[in-house]
């Protein structure tokens, strides 16, 4: 067994921006009090590790990204009694440790013990497990999953169904779960309902697939790239509409189409602009707009705020309003028993190694998500 021991393995490290990820040989330690050393399994390639590959995100180097996957326990550290070798599991780059004011919030998916905020690439105990070349190398967002094994924090750890396909549900750990989520659990969309999805990446499909499960009578996709529009048919959009085939406002468009204005709006791009665009589209009494794309750091939205007095909601989330250790494995659950399909999403699978051309498909707009198998 390798438990107690310096596992030598290989990993994916960045050593800064604008440079391609290095396979390393590296040094993970042994899992301390309350932290559990994963095998991770297969891995899905975000967005959001790209935005430190390409300077948009200030972190410490250097780091193993990846925060998108899932593996088997290979050693627990003390103290950790929910989880044994050989459980398979999801890393969750939001933690739930279940006693801070977020996390004993039954609205708030949030928990103060993210390093979503400050990026300072640390366990709980303020150190990483992570050497290379005599070198510490820095954990991100709790989790870091492109490497061969990894030790997070018990309170940034899911435990899931022994039967799960780790290839698929890995995508539970960030991209799916933040566009269902988003739909099924922050919007609470109602059964008979009209939707519009602004931005048809694979969040924005995920949000479709929401929509559908709940129960939507409507759900409208749009984005200004029509080749996108087969596959959001595919997942259940009813309509699909490009914004540059019209010469007014597209919120005047969507309002024709839906007695007024949709129930709710969602935006999945990351665009201020749209996100007022979604606002306006919502139904005037009660019309809720849910933002799910990081904007810009320097980016605000502006709107009429009389856009709001009658009744508009506007709401948003990180990982669609997923409580992470409790929504995860219900959702992987609902996988398992077939309630819910995202197979579809995954368009391209690379063994570990290639790794680089993985970002390079999801640069080049070549793919929906691109997991990477061990
Ligand atoms: N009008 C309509 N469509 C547009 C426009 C526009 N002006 N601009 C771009 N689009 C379309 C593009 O053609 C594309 O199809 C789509 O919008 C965006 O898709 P992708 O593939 O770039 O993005 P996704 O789906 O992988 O993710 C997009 C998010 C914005 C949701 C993502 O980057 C994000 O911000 N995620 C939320 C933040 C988060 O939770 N982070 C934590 C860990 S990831
Ligand atoms: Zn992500
Ligand atoms: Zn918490």
């Amino acid at each position: 067994s390798t438990a107690g021991k310096v596992i030598k393995c290989k990993a994916a490290v960045c050593w800064g921006p604008k440079q391609p990820l290095s396979i390393e040989e590296i040094e993970v330690a042994p899992p301390k009090a309350h932290e559990v050393r994963i095998k991770i399994v297969a891995t899905g390639v975000c967005r959001s590790d790209d935005h430190v590959l390409s300077g948009a995100l200030d972190v410490n180097f250097p780091i193993i990204l990846g925060h998108e996957a899932a593996g088997i326990v290979e050693s627990v550290g003390e103290g950790v009694t929910n989880l044994k070798p050989g459980d398979k599991v999801i890393p969750l780059f939001i933690p739930q440790c279940g006693k801070c004011r977020c996390c004993k919030n039954p609205d708030s998916n949030f928990c103060v013990k993210n390093d979503l905020e400050k990026f300072n690439g640390v366990l709980q105990d303020n150190t990483t497990r992570f050497t290379c070349k005599g070198k510490t190398v820095y954990n991100f967002i709790s989790t870091s999953t492109f490497t061969e094994y990894t030790v997070v924090d018990d309170i940034a750890v899911a435990k899931i169904h022994p039967d799960a396909p780790l290839d698929k549900v890995c995508l539970i750990g960030c991209g799916f779960s933040t566009g269902y989520g988003s739909a099924v659990k922050t919007a609470k969309v109602k059964p008979g309902s009209s939707c519009v999805v602004f931005g048809l990446g694979g969040v924005g499909l995920s949000v479709i697939i929401g929509c559908k499960v709940a129960g939507a009578a409507k759900i409208i996709a749009v984005d200004v790239n029509p080749d996108k529009f087969a596959k959001a048919k595919e997942f259940g959009a009813t309509e699909c509409i490009n914004p540059k085939d019209y010469d007014r406002p597209i919120n005047e468009v969507l309002a024709e189409m839906t007695d007024g204005g949709v129930d709710y709006a969602f935006e999945v791009i990351g665009n201020t602009g749209i996100m007022t665009s979604a606002l306006k589209s919502s139904f005037f009494c009660g019309g809720k707009t849910v933002i799910v794309g990081l904007a810009p750091s320097n980016a605000t939205m502006t709107f009429d705020p009389m856009l709001m007095l009658t009744g508009r909601v506007l709401t948003g989330a990180f990982f669609g309003g997923f409580k992470s250790k409790d929504d995860v494995p219900q959702t992987v659950d609902d996988y398992v028993n077939k309630k819910i399909n995202f197979d579809g999403l995954i368009t391209h699978e690379l063994p570990f190694e290639q790794i680089n051309e993985g970002f390079e498909l999801l640069r080049n707009g070549k793919s929906i998500r691109t997991v990477l198998n061990f």
